[in-house]
């Protein structure tokens, strides 16, 4: 993945007076000039220092003490995706870092701002083979927006303060600071100096005032406008600008999966969901548009399907604050580079007031023909049966009032999570969306409480996923975290079974599961269960659930071999769109 670089120069913003500390406590206090006040790790031989140092700052800095790294990150992804602010998490050398790696990539494919510590052997011993020695450096290098290791003390708050504005600005990510141990310990003299500038590094890219216009004419003369919502608006706080953008123009927009939550769910020019299990109208209609105008969305494979048939009708605006992503997958016509928070209402000042009330007509079509095709059975089944995971979500996203934080693993579950979990606020929706990493969902989830403690979160996960974290159930105990976990329980790796049904000649190779007792599995953690099966006692388990104060596990016995519809097969084009039993639209 390409992003800007990085050169040496930091600027003070704020200055402390000189104190003569370790590299550690040198650590802690730098954390602390950055505003972290939450943290999530797991100790071990080469960050025992830190972990000493942390000791003495139980009062000024919470650490929450998961049960394996891979959950230390996803929680500060969780955590950061809720909060507008970076996540921290705090690791050992050799296995601590290497678990953290699917967390940390996680976090580059979805731009999350992240600064993950690790330990590391002493300088010495680097590149001996040391016990517990990885090349963190080598192995997150292609992972991060910058991967550095610190190997003397006196480097600790220079490093931290480039780590927290590079993990910020621009587009976000996650930043990797490799600690060596004598550096952890060995005296330096400490002052901290915020950075706010980077010598080549180029986060805020000002747009030219001629793209401004030109996207403004091309929406002045558009017909058919549609614009696509990425997780970019809601990472640059644009959601205000947003929506006025949208309702001057009187554009309607579907939201990538990341974008979702940017713009309540019933907005009325709000069509939906992108992509591969996203709404039919804005997928449909992407390719009848004449005017394309995505923002903060980077034209992943799983929205545009075949690039070949791709909006190739429709001249295409792209605004986005990383270069590197113009014209990479989708060739544009013109291209706003920014922050949307800034680009946007230079656009907006531009364009007319306009209706488009006949191209309006065509969302509305599809959006029934979507309700009476999947929708309508999915969430209001009629016939009895098994519980569909659809309903489920929508009971509980109804009983939230929309207004809870929906987290999700990944699978089956997710799409249907994202497809009928309804919001009213912004930062609503944490997914795993670039890696669709299972075992993502609890642990996100629990960071997410700690990121939005006045919130109602809600954990959808399948049962292949739980079993990717199900240890971080002990991090809920421990801390005694409210969250309300949704086991929508398959008895299979649903979406893998789904594509076997669907293009493998239903040869169901290794994907049933042969399951535990889940709520006996909470239930030895403390957590409160409750196992549904009949559609009658699915609103009482939700209510209770919801009133229950402190951790709760719904699990919910659902249709082993549900289908997640409507489907845009793998490389299909935007409109080759299945409905159900193999069927077309
Ligand atoms: C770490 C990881 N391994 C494998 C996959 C491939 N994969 C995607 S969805 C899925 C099945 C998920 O099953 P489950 O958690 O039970 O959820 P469901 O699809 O049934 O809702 C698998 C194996 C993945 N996304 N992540």
């Amino acid at each position: 993945m390409n992003r800007s670089n990085h050169s040496q120069s930091t600027q003070p913003s704020t200055e402390e007076a000189k104190v003569n500390i370790s590299g550690s406590e040198a650590l802690i206090r730098s954390l602390l000039a950055e505003g972290v006040d939450t943290m999530f790790g797991y100790p071990g031989g080469a960050i025992m220092p830190v972990f000493d140092a942390l000791y003495d700052h139980k009062n000024d800095i919470k650490h929450i003490l998961v049960r394996h790294e891979q959950g230390a990150v996803h929680a500060a992804q969780g955590y950061a995706r809720v909060s507008r602010k970076t996540g921290v998490a705090l690791v050992t050398s050799g296995p601590g870092a290497t678990n953290a790696v699917t967390g940390i990539t996680d976090a580059m494919m979805d731009s999350t701002p992240l600064v993950v510590i690790s330990g590391q052997v002493i300088s010495g011993l680097l590149g001996s083979d040391a016990f517990q020695e990885a090349d963190v450096i080598g192995i997150t290098q292609p992972i991060t927006k910058w991967a550095y290791q610190v190997r003397r003390a006196e480097e600790i708050p220079w490093a931290v303060s480039r780590a927290f504005y590079i993990a910020k600005s621009g587009r976000p990510g996650p930043v990797v600071l490799d600690i060596t141990k004598d550096a952890q310990i060995n005296k330096l003299d400490y002052t901290y100096s915020r950075t706010s500038f980077l010598r080549s590094y180029i986060p805020f890219p000002e747009s030219e005032m001629e793209n401004i216009k030109a996207a403004a004419e091309l929406i002045n003369r558009a017909q058919k406008p549609l614009a696509l919502v990425g997780q970019g608006v809601i990472l640059g706080n644009a959601e205000q600008e947003l929506m006025t953008f949208l309702e001057k123009g009187n554009i309607p927009f579907g939201s990538t999966i990341l974008g979702l939550s940017a713009i309540p769910s019933d907005h009325p020019l709000n069509a939906g969901m992108l992509g591969m299990h996203g709404n039919i109208a804005p997928n449909m209609n992407t390719n009848e548009c004449d005017v394309l105008i995505a923002i903060g969305m980077r034209f992943d494979d799983r929205v545009t399907g075949n690039l070949n048939t791709y909006a190739r009708q429709a001249k295409i605006i792209h605004f986005d604050i990383d270069l590197a992503e113009m014209d990479k997958n989708v060739k544009t016509t013109v291209k706003v580079l920014g922050n949307a928070k800034d680009t946007l209402p230079l656009v907006t000042a531009l364009i007319e007031e306009r209706k488009h009330s006949e191209w309006m007509e065509k969302f509305g079509q599809y959006k029934k023909t979507e309700f009476d095709c999947v929708i309508k059975a999915e969430l209001y089944p009629e016939n009895g049966g098994e519980l569909k995971m659809g309903e489920v979500v929508n009971k509980v996203s109804e009983a939230t009032g929309h207004k809870a934080v929906c987290v999700t693993d990944v699978g089956q579950h997710q799409m249907m999570a994202t497809r009928y979990f309804k919001s009213t606020l912004t930062r609503s929706m944490v997914t795993s969306g670039g890696l669709g990493t299972m075992g993502f969902g609890l642990p996100a989830g629990i960071g997410a409480k700690y990121g939005a403690p006045d919130r109602t979160v809600c954990i959808f996960v399948g049962d292949g996923g739980l079993q990717m974290s199900i240890q971080e159930l002990g991090t809920i105990l421990e801390y005694n975290i409210d969250v309300k976990i949704i086991l929508l329980n398959n008895n299979y790796l649903g979406m893998v079974r789904q594509w076997q049904e669907l293009f493998f000649d239903e040869r169901y190779s290794e994907t049933h599961l042969k399951n535990p007792d889940f709520v006996k599995i909470a239930e030895a953690y403390g957590i409160r269960g409750r196992k549904v099966t009949d559609r009658k006692e699915l609103d009482s388990a939700i209510e209770e659930m919801l009133s229950h104060e402190g951790a709760y596990l719904l699990e919910a016995v659902v249709e082993t071999k549900g289908m997640v519809y409507p489907m845009v097969p793998a490389g299909g084009s935007v409109t080759d769109i299945l409905i159900g039993n193999g069927h077309k639209l």
